[in-house]
Order: structure tokens, then C-alpha cells, then sequence
């Protein structure tokens, strides 16, 4: 008999059932907050100040009912389509019907996998080290592939409904709210958290710019929106401990050794949403997701905005850190063209729809029609010019 005693290997069940009590009280503080609603705008076009107010306070809102159910349809038909159209393996030209990879002639490869249940980020050095604390990492149930999609890029070229859904006027009236009316694009991101096999996004917050700028202040790093196409769940969701963006850096190592070494961070509540609820979370909050041990297929459209000062002038950050870019004002017009060309592709679809006036861009809307040209010109490998901070 070996003298050494091997940890107990965590499997997706006993993480599942671990995460009980921790998601009840997440469920509880969630529900004391409230902090959500449809959204609501003034006769101006911003947003109410009630919700405003809401989402300074708390770092988050969630807009209930704002994707109606036949575009969450088609985004998810889009969406699965892309989902089946992924190499077969990470290193594999051909998906699993044996058809052309989607993104093989893409500059950026539009897919990213994990390990079920594991933590890519956590405790490394990836993404400027912002995942300090790796997450529990149970062992999927057998059969589990070896790896599977984990995040895909480019849904403004690969789905037709994506690139609508950037031009969504509500959502468009929101970032023009929180970050002015020049406001700029960040990027863009599916979250993909298979059920039983999604991996986790170990606590961080997301921006890495700003922190010790003398301008610094809660809304300096933008935030991120996401759009559920499926109901989200207690056991699958996005977690963020709320007013979080208000304290600056944090050192979330300390906080996890503080807690006895448990991920389960106090204070933390759920975003729970139904299909074509849409979350903003301000860059800034601590926030995370736990390994998916749950029954519930996620799939979060996430796309961010930032204000124009924030971005220009500033280097290349994040996944893009290696390109050694600098945000110049060329650079920040051609990735916010995107939104342009993406209001006008809206239109076409829903042409009853009052189409959102992008400040930038008034004056410019010819050029930016949504066409087979401005395809090739804007849309096609745009995310080579994503505004990371
Ligand atoms: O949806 C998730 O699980 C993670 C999202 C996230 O970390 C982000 O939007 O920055």
C-alpha cells in the first residue's frame, strides 16, 4: 500500500452538489438587490436615470425582454451553426461532418477550447495574469470529449444575426448613455459553456490599462453586455460581487485565500436570465463562472463599448497585447465602422425599427450601408482591430 495519500479527485457531481448552498445564497442576495427591468429611455434617447443610477451603484443591470423571440431564433440557429462548423479538434481543418473548418482564411481563428471542466486562465500568466486564483476543476462524466469549444470570435462575420444584434438600438442607446455619444467599440466574444463540460472563467476583473491613471475613476475600463440566447441558471451563469468597480485593483488571490481557499467568494450574486435578457456588467467588477457541472447548455454573446478617451492613444492590451498597436484615431474609426455598417444591416432586417444614430458616423451612413463591399471592407477580419484595454 502506498504511503501517499492522493486528493480526492472532485467529480462533476460532487461539484454540482458542493455548489449548493453557495448558489442559494447567491439566488437570496440577487433577489434583495433587484437591479433589473426592461430597458427603460427618457424622451431624449439615453437611458432612465433610475437605471443609470442603478448600474453605477451596483456595477451591473440586467435588461429583461429585450431580444424578442424570433431573433433569439435566428441567433441561435447562427450561433449552433458556428458551434458545428469548429474544427474537430483544435488542430483539425475540417469539422465534424468532415466539411471546410469555418475560419480557416480568417486572420484570427474564430475558436478557442478547453478541457471540460477546466480553467484555462486561472492562476497563469495568460491574458496579463488578471485570473489570479485557479477555480475547482472536477473531472467530467466519462465519455466527455477531450476538449470543446469554449469561446468563439468574429460573430459580426459569421452570423448574420450577430452583426444585427451590434446594431440594436436599445442596446446602442445604453453605451451611448454610459459612455458618451463618440463612444467606441471593445470586442466581442461567445461564451460557450457546454453542459456538463463548460469550463470555468476563474474571478478577475477585465480591464488592465487604467488602473493607476491619474484620470481613473468606475467607468474608465467600459463594460460588457450579454445577450442570453438561452435561459441562464443559478448553476451556469455569470457571477459578480456588486460595487466591486468601485475599489480598484483588487487582489483577488487574497480574497480566495481569505475565504479559506474556496472560489466560493462571499457576496457574490447570479445573473440569471431568460432567453433574449440582456446583462451589462461594468469591466471593473470582480465576476466570474464556475466549472459547468450543471445540466444547462450557456451561450453568452458578450460585446463591450468604452469611451473614446479611453481608448485612444493607448496600446494594444489583452489577447491583442502581441500586435504592439497603438489606438490612433484611424484605428478606433475602423473598428467603430463596424457598428456603423451593423445599424445599417439592422435596418435592412427590421426596417420598422427606428435605427440608432451613431454621432461618429452621421454624415457617413453611404458609405457604411451594409453591402458585399463594406463586407469586405469592414466587416471581414475586423476583430484584428478590437480595441482591448
Ligand atoms: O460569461 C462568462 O462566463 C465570463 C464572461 C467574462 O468574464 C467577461 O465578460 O469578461
Amino acid at each position: 500500500m502506498s504511503a501517499t495519500t492522493e486528493a480526492p479527485v472532485l467529480s462533476r457531481a460532487d461539484h454540482d452538489a458542493g455548489m449548493r448552498e453557495y448558489r442559494i445564497a447567491g439566488e437570496r442576495l440577487a433577489a434583495e438587490i433587484g437591479n433589473r427591468g426592461p430597458i427603460r429611455l427618457t424622451d431624449d434617447g439615453l437611458l432612465h436615470p433610475d437605471i443609470l443610477a442603478a448600474y453605477w451603484r451596483h456595477g451591473y443591470y440586467i435588461f429583461e425582454g429585450v431580444i424578442d423571440k424570433a431573433e433569439v431564433e435566428a441567433l441561435r440557429r447562427d450561433a449552433q451553426d458556428m458551434l458545428e462548423r469548429a474544427p474537430v479538434t483544435p488542430d483539425a481543418k475540417v469539422d465534424a461532418q468532415g466539411r471546410p473548418a469555418l475560419g480557416l482564411d480568417y486572420a484570427r481563428c474564430p475558436y478557442r477550447y478547453t478541457k471540460p471542466l477546466s480553467d484555462p486562465w486561472g492562476g497563469t500568466d495568460a491574458l496579463n495574469g488578471r485570473h489570479p486564483a485557479q477555480m475547482a476543476q472536477p473531472k467530467a462524466d466519462a465519455g466527455a470529449p477531450e476538449q470543446v469549444v469554449f469561446l468563439m470570435y468574429s460573430m459580426c462575420q459569421s452570423m448574420p444575426s450577430g452583426l444585427r444584434l451590434y446594431g440594436h438600438p436599445g442596446l446602442l442607446a445604453v453605451a451611448q448613455s454610459i459612455n458618451g455619444a463618440d463612444f467606441a467599440p471593445f470586442n466581442d466574444a461567445i461564451f460557450v459553456k457546454q453542459p456538463g463540460l463548460g469550463g470555468s472563467v476563474a474571478w478577475h476583473q477585465d480591464g488592465v490599462t487604467h488602473w493607476n491613471s491619474p484620470d481613473w475613476d468606475e467607468g474608465i475600463h467600459g463594460f460588457n453586455f450579454q445577450v442570453q440566447i438561452y435561459p441562464t441558471t443559478v448553476g451556469n451563469c455569470l457571477w459578480v460581487i456588486p460595487g466591486s468597480h468601485k475599489l480598484g485593483k483588487v487582489d483577488i488571490k487574497r480574497m480566495v485565500e481569505e475565504n479559506g481557499g474556496s472560489e466560493q467568494l462571499p457576496g457574490a450574486v447570479p445573473l440569471v436570465c431568460n432567453a433574449g435578457d440582456v446583462t451589462i456588467v461594468n469591466r471593473q467588477m470582480v465576476h466570474g463562472s464556475f466549472a459547468n457541472s450543471s445540466p444547462d447548455l450557456r451561450i453568452s454573446l458578450t460585446f463591450g463599448f468604452h469611451r473614446r478617451k479611453s481608448v485612444l492613444g493607448q496600446k494594444a492590451a489583452l489577447s491583442i497585447t502581441e500586435t504592439n498597436a497603438t489606438y490612433d484615431e484611424k484605428r478606433v474609426f475602423e473598428r467603430a465602422a463596424v457598428i456603423q455598417v451593423a445599424i445599417d444591416a439592422r435596418h435592412q432586417a427590421f426596417p420598422h425599427e427606428t435605427r440608432f444614430c451613431y454621432q461618429p458616423f452621421v454624415g457617413l451612413e453611404d458609405q457604411f450601408r451594409n453591402t458585399p463591399e463594406t463586407f469586405e471592407r469592414v466587416i471581414r477580419d475586423y476583430n484584428t482591430k478590437d480595441l482591448s484595454i
